[in-house]
């Protein structure tokens, strides 16, 4: 690490104690960029990385809320609006215990180079709550919901900060949000995305992150003259981007092994089919139960507090949360074949982790990259909506694919060593850097 990076990051780290998930991801940027600065000095003259890692504006709030046995219960709300050079503010909202200040704003920071990456005009934000719905009753989660958007909605808007889900957001959960809004302001606009098909939504939304990291992954094989047919694939998670990231890589004729959830991971040795993956639906997005029972119901192996990366495979996609994947979890990927990291989750591999597949020269590509296709798609919602009409499937997709496609080859573009190997991680920062960097200078000192 050069003098300079170290001096930028101690300095971050003084300015932002304890937040540590937040350090990461800045030095993992700012590891990839700082060469690519110092050979165009007018990005250090306009102190673009000081002034990206300086949220625009963070918000946080009391959200009080009642639970159906009338005991009063008080959690706290966030938006940290990190950077509109692009577009309005865009990310997700999360609704997990362990949610904080830190943990937002590697989020909100990771997306500002991934919605960049896309090519859409949207800016960089991420929020949530330290709520969690698991365990709570869907009358409880709306008034969570409605406590938590009373507050938020003096601060969003379809031209300003458009929410979406993430970790513990879903349809149930934007659809209340939504409603409250609506309620308050008296306004039916795009302000979130993820909304019902019939209210709104796009269609393919609730698949893009799965389906754009798979067809991410596959842009990587190709440039091996390989596909993603025939291979055995481990997926972390069993959340939205899991399940849509096993739908496609069934769909392109990939084995998938496993799903997790916090309680451990299925090892489904003769792959997971539709018609398994249909049940996997129902039990985590409609009876909201513990991914156990699959491997009561279909006989298979379940690790208890395991995670599935000791599974040999040919492609891993960890698809779950931040730091699921570690520098021994690395090891014996790369040790039993493993050739493709898809990173459906944001940041799911430790600076370790990332270490050892590089050095591996396994493909890997990170989660502002790979799993750009969900917010791509609440880009293409958001375009919808301002228009008043609804794409058909395919066009959604075709669109999809393609901004995917376009990550590839940008990451390629700026992402290739000079053996020819392609650091994904370091194409993905710098090509995602350089269209905020430069709106940013063109904007003025903002
Ligand atoms: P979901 O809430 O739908 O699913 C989350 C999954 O992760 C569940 O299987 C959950 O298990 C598991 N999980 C939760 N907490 C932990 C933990 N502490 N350790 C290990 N596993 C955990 O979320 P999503 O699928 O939407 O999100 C998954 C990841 O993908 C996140 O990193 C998110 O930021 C990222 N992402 C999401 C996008 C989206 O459009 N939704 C877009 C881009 C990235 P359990 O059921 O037991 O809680
Ligand atoms: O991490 C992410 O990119 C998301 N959770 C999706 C954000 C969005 O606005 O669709």
């Amino acid at each position: 690490m050069t003098t300079k990076i170290q001096e930028f990051l101690e300095a971050v780290v003084r300015k932002n104690p304890g937040e540590i998930e937040f350090h990461q991801a800045v030095t993992e940027v700012v590891e990839s960029v700082m060469p690519f600065i110092e050979e165009n000095p007018k990005y250090e003259e306009a102190r673009i990385l000081k002034r990206m890692v300086e949220p625009e504006r963070v918000i946080i709030f009391r959200v009080p809320w009642v639970t159906d046995k009338g005991e009063i219960k008080v959690n706290r709300g966030f938006r940290v609006e990190m950077n509109s050079a692009l577009g309005p503010y865009k990310g997700g909202l999360r609704f997990h215990s362990n949610v904080n200040l830190g943990t937002l704003k590697f989020l909100a920071f990771e997306q500002i180079f991934k919605n960049s990456l896309t090519s859409l005009p949207m800016g960089g934000g991420k929020g949530g709550s330290d709520f969690s719905p698991k365990g709570k009753t869907d009358n409880e989660v709306m008034r969570f919901c409605q406590s938590f958007m009373t507050e938020l909605q003096r601060h969003i808007g379809p031209d300003t900060d458009v929410p979406a889900g993430d970790i513990g957001v879903g349809a149930r959960e934007i659809g209340y949000l939504f409603g409250q809004y609506k309620r308050i302001r008296n306004e039916f606009t795009g302000v979130l995305t993820g909304k019902g098909l019939n209210w709104g939504g796009s269609r393919i939304r609730p698949e893009a992150t799965g389906y754009g990291c798979v067809y991410f992954v596959e842009e990587m094989m190709k440039t091996h003259d390989d596909s993603l047919q025939g291979k055995v694939c481990t997926v972390s998670g069993s959340g939205n981007v899991a399940q849509y990231t096993v739908q496609k890589l069934i769909q392109l004729g990939a084995k998938v092994v496993t799903v997790s959830d916090t309680q451990g991971y299925v090892y489904d040795k003769d792959g997971i089919d539709q018609e398994k993956l249909d049940y996997i639906l129902v039990l985590k997005n409609i009876r909201r139960g513990r991914i156990r029972e699959y491997a009561e119901k279909f006989k298979c192996e379940f690790h208890e507090h395991q995670r599935p990366w000791g599974v040999p495979c040919d492609a891993a996609f960890p698809s779950a949360y931040q730091n699921e994947l570690n520098g021994d979890d690395a090891r014996k990927l790369v040790a039993n074949g493993c050739r493709a990291v898809g990173e459906g989750a944001n940041m799911p591999t430790t600076p370790e982790g990332v270490r050892v597949f590089l050095n591996g020269k396994v493909l890997f590509g990170p989660g502002k990259a790979a799993n750009a296709g969900g917010v791509a798609t609440s880009g293409l919602e958001m375009s919808q909506n301002s228009m008043r009409l609804s794409w058909p499937m395919e066009e959604v997709d075709r669109r999809l694919h393609e901004i995917m496609i376009a990550i590839h080859k940008n990451c390629v573009k700026y992402g290739r060593d000079a053996d020819g190997f392609v650091n994904y991680v370091k194409g993905a920062n710098i090509a995602g850097f350089i269209r905020v960097a430069d709106a940013m200078i063109d904007q003025g000192l903002v």
